[in-house]
């Protein structure tokens, strides 16, 4: 069987400000990328989902985009970029680009002419109001400040933004927006890329006539209102099109950052191959938050077992995720740091927990040796313009310890910290000063301890790499959630014409002695007696951590083959 590439293939997600410097300056650039390629290739790695890399103020972190063809100079330069791609296509690794057209930067050309005038040909490219009685023009607001609104004196009219006031949101039902977009998507296309990541895709059609939330209301009255901005029905329309234009009859794949997708109406945007090829959904990783991400709750083994049958079940094939570059780190939010011990065995656990699901795995910078949060203690240390926002409002209601609490959880800055390299200063990630403060812990976890470690999280990752690739049950193979009652252990079974194969994780930090159904697993050849065991035979370890033969120790895993049902 050898299904699309990005089937068979794992993505690996580079942050480039935070993955290689090359010239001192202390951010991460593309030569600094070009020159980790063989250590991405001698992981496994197939694929590359590249933040954005395009001309920006930098207001969040290039998700503000100034000018759609050009590289941000601190980056490099497009004959750079062209280089980037001629050395991953050499390597055999497909180069997939973050493609951000919910909203563009204010400094965008088409926003600096935008605001000039009511009639200025760019007026349109951007969704302008009037206030209503010297306020917005509805109640929305947005992901990151209070108000989604911001007046412009110039025109006395308000734009709309669902992210900073400097990422002014695309008007989508202006064809002549729609042209540009498709033009320069193409153009990407004609220089070699292979694929989008589209950020915030769900919300680019907004609901006609604008209007005002009607759910629950913050202190100045305003609401959070995605039902008129996420899932509309636009949304189908523009992504078929934008199919039609650009993707249809080029060997490529786009993924959505399909915010607000759910396992009901997953089903109306992949599958028939009119719109997206994937989506990423957050259920997952919104798990340990309450209300607001902030308000951080504890992890809940039972809710994720249902999350993860839930989305196998709704969808052919999903999207494999703990990290990305909005997410804190996975080992101390989902795993164990208590002990050096258990970070490096809660690390592989999650990696087999998630990645042999069925689906395409995305592993983002230094998940694969474990890198863990950032322990910020004040204000200078972040970077991140959602962080500064939420301190700004919490000072304002007295809520200062609570959003720090927050911060540290759940801050994206915890994630795009420098990656480690090794033990060496900064952490081998640059010579000058970096951009964002290195992870004290570096010399301690860095890939080059790491890779002279057989037993490092580093290694596993490459093993499970490596036999995804040579196995078509774990990558084809359905999937079957086993012992869904137990309190501390995740279970599956995976099973592809005449090959079967079992993954057990423990979620917990007892010893846990595998129970009856699972008595097979790691029996090596295994008895044949009576009831659930008879179903399983081989028994052979593939994969383990923290595996004694009966039991797993805390957070540990053991992946066996197992007799199809
Ligand atoms: O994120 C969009 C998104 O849905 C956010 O709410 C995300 O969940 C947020 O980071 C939560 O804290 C995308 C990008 O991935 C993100 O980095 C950008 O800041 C955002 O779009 C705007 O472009
Ligand atoms: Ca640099």
């Amino acid at each position: 069987m050898s299904g699309a590439w990005w089937k068979e293939r794992v993505f690996y997600q580079i942050y480039p400000r935070s993955f290689q410097d090359s010239n001192g300056d202390g951010i991460g650039d593309i030569n600094g990328i070009i020159s980790r390629l063989d250590y991405l290739k001698w992981l496994g790695v197939g694929a590359v989902w590249l933040c954005p890399i395009y001309d920006s103020p930098n207001a969040d972190m290039g998700y503000d985009i100034r000018d759609y063809e050009k590289i941000m100079a601190e980056f490099g330069t497009m004959e750079d970029f062209d280089r980037l791609v001629r050395e991953m296509h050499r390597r055999d690794i497909k180069l997939v680009m973050d493609l951000v057209v919910n909203h563009s930067s204010d400094e965008h050309a088409w926003f600096v002419e935008s605001r000039k005038s009511k009639d200025n040909p760019y007026r349109d490219y951007y969704i302008w109001r009037d206030g209503r009685g010297g306020r917005e023009p509805n109640n929305w607001s947005s992901f990151f400040t209070p108000s989604a609104w911001t007046y412009d004196g110039t025109t006395d009219q308000w734009y709309l933004h669902l992210f900073s006031e400097k990422q002014p949101d695309l008007n989508w039902e202006n064809p002549s927006v729609r042209e540009e977009i498709y033009a320069m998507i193409n153009r990407w296309f004609d220089r070699g890329v292979d694929g989008f990541r589209m950020d915030v895709i769900t919300c680019i059609a907004k609901a006609p006539g604008l209007p005002d939330g009607e759910g629950e209301r913050d202190e100045n009255g305003r609401v959070f209102a995605h039902e008129h901005f996420a899932f509309q029905p636009k949304l189908h329309e523009y992504l078929r099109e934008l199919r039609r234009r650009c993707l249809d009859g080029r060997d490529c794949m786009c993924v959505g950052e399909t915010s607000f997708v759910n396992t009901e109406n997953a089903s109306s945007l992949v599958g028939d191959g009119r719109e997206l090829d994937m989506l990423f959904q957050f259920d997952v990783v919104d798990m340990d938050g309450e209300g607001t991400k902030w308000d951080v709750i504890p992890f809940d083994l039972k809710k994720f077992k249902r999350i993860i049958a839930d989305w196998q079940k709704a969808i052919d094939w999903n999207t494999l995720f703990w990290e990305n570059h909005d997410q804190p780190r996975s080992v101390p939010r989902f795993g164990c740091v208590e002990t050096e011990e258990l970070r490096v065995r809660s690390a592989k656990m999650l990696a087999a927990a998630m990645f042999l699901l069925r689906g395409t795995p995305f592993i983002y910078q230094g998940e694969e040796i474990g890198m863990t949060n950032f322990p910020f203690t004040e204000a200078s240390q972040l970077r991140d313009v959602e962080c500064f926002n939420l301190l700004k409002e919490a000072e304002k209601t007295g809520r200062t310890e609570w959003a720090w609490n927050g911060i540290r959880h759940k801050g994206r800055d915890n994630a795009r910290t420098p990656m480690q390299w090794s033990g060496q200063e900064n952490a081998g990630f640059t010579t000058g000063d970096p951009w964002i403060d290195v992870n004290p812990n570096y010399t301690q976890i860095n890939v080059e301890k790491a890779k002279k470690d057989e037993d490092s999280i580093l290694h596993f990752y490459r093993e499970l790499i490596r036999l995804r690739g040579e196995s078509d049950v774990l990558k084809y193979g359905s999937f079957e959630p086993l012992c869904e009652e137990n309190e501390d252990l995740f279970a599956y079974r995976r099973e592809y014409e005449g090959e079967a194969v079992v993954v057990v994780c423990n979620f917990s930090g007892r010893t846990v002695k595998l129970p009856e159904d699972l008595a097979c697993v790691g029996a090596g050849g295994g008895e044949d007696e009576d009831g659930a065991r008879a179903r399983c035979e081989a028994g052979k370890v593939l994969l383990a951590a923290g595996f004694d033969g009966e039991g797993l120790l805390p957070w540990g895993t053991v992946v066996t083959t197992a007799v199809t049902s």
